[in-house]
């Protein structure tokens, strides 16, 4: 009864845009380019409600920028090395790429149905051998730099997914991926070196203050934590009568006269080192227990405090004073330098563990407040110096923090230092399905980097059974594949059989999008300088951390390398929301999952995107209980009703038109482009729904459907429309008698002189007398017209003393007020 067809639309278009090919870009410099980038999907089964809403949002930007007339790079991809798809393999019995494959395929076949704008020539797939041939490229660059390392450490460790994790990838002290309780295994593991790079990934952050969403900064800042403060080096006076020097790291070397004891993480080499032989045994039983710890329970302040007395004594190198040496989970092994100097009055740390012990208390800043030395309530804001030699007298923390490090580094006892909380990035993974590290170790020559031309070293064909974890990874029991010969002395050599984190394969996969087929490197240098810094980035706020800094640091070692002139790689980043259902994430306990091929088998994709991006701002979680889908086709069937009801022809001279419905349109087009650019898309949508409303009430009640101002209204509505339900606004201008495709005809010109508002000058007299002139609208109501006569400052002058007798309104042209 409609009279609009979904399905059969659906399967008309697609054919014809395959045919088309409309978004391929010309790359010839004809027009300005700008590159569209969303976060590329992980090939675990069919698309789901999330991908359909980050796609909806991302492709009306690129859509845009088509109909701006910009040239658009919007390619896709997948991320498709990782743990479920091994996970499956070994279920299956098969090899992690038959899955993979398949599900790509799958997903592939949901993204072109979805219409989304995609150039698929573009498109890649991270575990193929021609894409991860240049990630071992790029580790052995990093490498060349010294920036990708082996080192003996202790390491994240999943029991459950038998690999090392990424401190990034332990999230309250569980595996991300899987929630089991992650342990710390002493491993020799592959890092990069990202921590040369903390200040810069810190400064480059200023440019993205308007442009990045302010969380993703924020989070950003505090997973690379910054702090500044000194090293402060303490003589330790051993039980054997040897000494040696314990430097502290501390934000306050300021407070140094009130440090009352040190303390050393008890899992820190440091400790073992120096504890006294009558100490040892209790040492070793709280050892013990810390290792069971993670260090979320380490470093939450409000769990009692647990300590040993090392029986060894600090000396401080101000004053000389003598001071006990104690360990502690709450100082932990890996930040700073695994040791502090305790100063319980403005530390409330300190002063917890000094309650609990004994231990003494001295206040060396006066900040007004009560004495922490009876309280038992740490200060730590400003105040005057006491108890602090040479500092007494000075009355600010950044004055006296400045003074003292002066004093240290003068005597050779400290210096002035920053300190970041972040860490290596810990890269090699005890698994099947990543890429291998092109190493081989060699008994005679050590480490020793697969030449380049003999790059991609490619994974053995492994299936099922030989994939099981085994705490090595399964590449080492492939006799075949791991033995080599060395490339530098030919001897007996080994692969190296870790795998890369699959991190490594997305930090640079937006470089190979610029040149994907380019067989002479990563990517064609001119290509990503044609192309890159990628305009805008749309993905999940998830990857705030990860993703985004690994991603930040490619860019700036690419920089360093001499590739690339750029040392950032997404100038603009959109996060979108979560779909959820009836208030809550979907998941399959929770049974209130929504199948994306159902919603559009339904509704239609076109109704399913109009869904998605009218639902609110792009970065609101979507309740899909409180979406209609229904509501949202029969939108787009009313759109398309107007197509069938224009009479004019095409081409008729729009100028002629009734000028009220032009005003409607132009004002719409207008703002749609500015409601586009600044993401206000759901608003955007509701102006193409007004517009709708005006035109069927043009063709109903108006000017009729020969006025060609109606052509192009209904122009305008589908051209709107080509960003949000591509099917239905090429079926539209099908029926307005245009050729394919709607979606590359360029926004329609605005004229401005419809754009202006028309107003008229209202009189105000007060006595008889003009006090004011003011510029209405034409159908200004008489009562807002009268309150705005009353809030003119020469009005109330006028009226100052007396009062109002009568008063009267004849909108739009004069208010009499008659006073006395
Ligand atoms: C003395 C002091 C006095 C401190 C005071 C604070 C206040 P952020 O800002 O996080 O860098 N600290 C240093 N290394 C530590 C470790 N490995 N584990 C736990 N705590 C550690 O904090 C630096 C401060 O945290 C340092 O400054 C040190 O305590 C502590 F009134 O030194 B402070
Ligand atoms: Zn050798």
């Amino acid at each position: 009864p409609t009279g609009y067809d979904v399905d059969a639309t659906q399967e008309k278009w697609r054919t014809v845009w395959e045919k088309l090919d409309p978004f391929k870009p010309a790359d010839d410099g004809s027009r300005e380019r700008r590159y569209a980038l969303t976060m590329f999907p992980y090939p675990s089964g069919d698309l789901h409600m999330g991908h359909a809403e980050v796609m909806a949002l991302h492709d009306v930007i690129a859509r845009a920028w088509w109909q701006h007339g910009y040239d658009v790079l919007n390619p896709i991809g997948w991320d498709s090395f990782g743990l479920p798809a091994e996970n499956a393999a070994i279920k299956r019995d098969e090899n992690p790429a038959v899955f993979t494959y398949a599900n790509i395929e799958t997903q592939a076949e949901s993204f072109k149905r979805y219409a989304i704008s995609f150039d698929w020539s573009r498109r890649l797939h991270t575990s193929d051998p021609d894409y991860y041939r240049w990630t071992q490229w790029l580790f052995l660059k990093f490498r060349e730099r010294g920036l990708a390392y082996r080192k003996f450490s202790p390491v994240n460790w999943c029991p459950n997914d038998q690999t090392v994790l990424a401190n990034e990838q332990v999230v309250n002290g569980a595996c991300e991926r899987c929630g089991a309780a992650v342990t710390k295994r002493e491993l020799s593991q592959w890092y990069f070196k990202i921590t040369d790079y903390a200040q810069r990934l810190l400064d480059d952050m200023v440019p993205l203050e308007d442009s990045w969403p302010s969380k993703v900064l924020a989070m950003q800042r505090n997973w690379i934590g910054r702090s500044e403060g000194a090293h402060v080096d303490f003589e330790i006076e051993l039980s054997d009568g040897a000494t040696r020097t314990v430097t502290v790291f501390t934000t306050r070397p300021d407070t140094l006269y009130g440090a009352t004891f040190m303390v050393v993480a008890a899992d820190a080499k440091l400790a073992d080192e120096i504890v006294a032989p009558e100490r040892r045994e209790a040492f070793t039983s709280y050892l013990e227990d810390v290792r069971k710890e993670t260090d979320i329970d380490r470093l939450a302040t409000d769990r009692p405090k647990t300590g040993v007395d090392l029986g060894v004594t600090a000396v401080n190198p101000v004053n000389g004073e003598r001071i006990p040496v104690w360990a502690a989970d709450y100082v932990l092994a890996d930040y700073g330098t695994g040791a502090i100097m305790a100063v319980p009055a403005h530390d409330q740390r300190d002063l917890d563990f000094a309650k609990q012990f004994g231990l003494p208390v001295r206040r060396v800043v006066d900040t007004g407040e009560p004495n922490p030395e009876e309280t038992y309530e740490a200060t730590s804001g400003d105040g005057a110096y006491v108890n602090s030699g040479p500092l007494d007298g000075i009355a600010d923390k950044a004055a006296g923090i400045a003074r003292i490090i002066e004093i240290l580094e003068e005597r050779g006892t400290g210096t002035g230092t920053v300190n970041f909380r972040l860490r290596d990035w810990l890269l090699s993974r005890q698994r099947y399905w990543g890429c291998p590290i092109p190493i081989v170790h060699c008994e005679q020559c050590g480490e020793v980097a697969v030449p380049e031309d003999q790059l991609p070293v490619e994974l053995p064909d492994l299936r099922g059974s030989d994939l099981k974890p085994k705490g090595v990874s399964p590449l080492a029991a492939a006799e075949d594949w791991v033995n080599v010969s060395c490339p530098q002395c030919g001897g007996a050599a080994k692969r190296d059989s870790d795998t890369m984190d699959t991190f490594v394969d997305s930090s640079w996969y937006f470089f190979r999008y610029c040149s994907p087929q380019y067989t002479d490197g990563p990517f064609d240098v001119e290509a990503v300088r044609d192309w890159m810094p990628a305009a805008q980035y749309v993905g999940g706020v998830e990857h705030a951390i990860l993703h985004l800094l690994y991603s930040r640091f490619f860019t700036k070692v690419l920089h360093d390398m001499g590739m690339i002139d750029f040392v950032e790689p997404f100038t603009a980043l959109m996060n979108q929301g979560e779909v959820i259902n009836e208030g809550r994430g979907m998941s399959k306990s929770l049974g209130n999952g929504v199948d994306l091929g159902e919603m559009i088998d339904a509704y239609g994709v076109d109704a399913i995107r109009l869904t998605m991006v009218f639902a609110g701002p792009p970065e609101a979680d979507i309740d899909w209980a409180d979406m209609s889908p229904g509501g949202s086709l029969k939108f787009l069937q009313r759109a398309w009703r107007l197509s069938g009801d224009v009479t004019a022809p095409v081409g008729a001279s729009f100028t002629e038109g009734d000028e009220s419905l032009r005003k409607v349109t132009h004002k719409t087009v207008h703002d749609a482009i500015h409601l586009v650019e600044t993401y206000r898309f759901n608003v955007m949508v509701a102006r193409i729904m007004e517009l709708v409303n005006a035109t069927r009430k043009a063709i109903d009640s108006g000017c009729g459907p020969a006025d060609p101002a109606v052509r192009e209204a209904t122009e305008a509505v589908a051209i709107l429309l080509s960003l949000v339900a591509p099917y239905t606004a090429e079926e539209m201008w099908e029926r307005l008698g245009h050729e394919p495709t709607v979606a590359r005809v360029g926004f329609p010109a605005v004229d401005e002189s419809l754009l202006v508002e028309e107003s008229v000058t209202a009189v105000v007299q007060v006595q008889g007398k003009v006090r004011a002139r003011l510029e209405v609208s034409p159908d200004v109501a008489d009562a807002d017209l009268e309150a705005a006569a009353m809030a003119d400052p020469a009005v109330q002058k006028a009226l100052e003393g007396k009062t109002i007798r009568k008063v009267i309104v004849r909108a739009p042209k004069l208010v009499n007020i008659v006073a006395g």
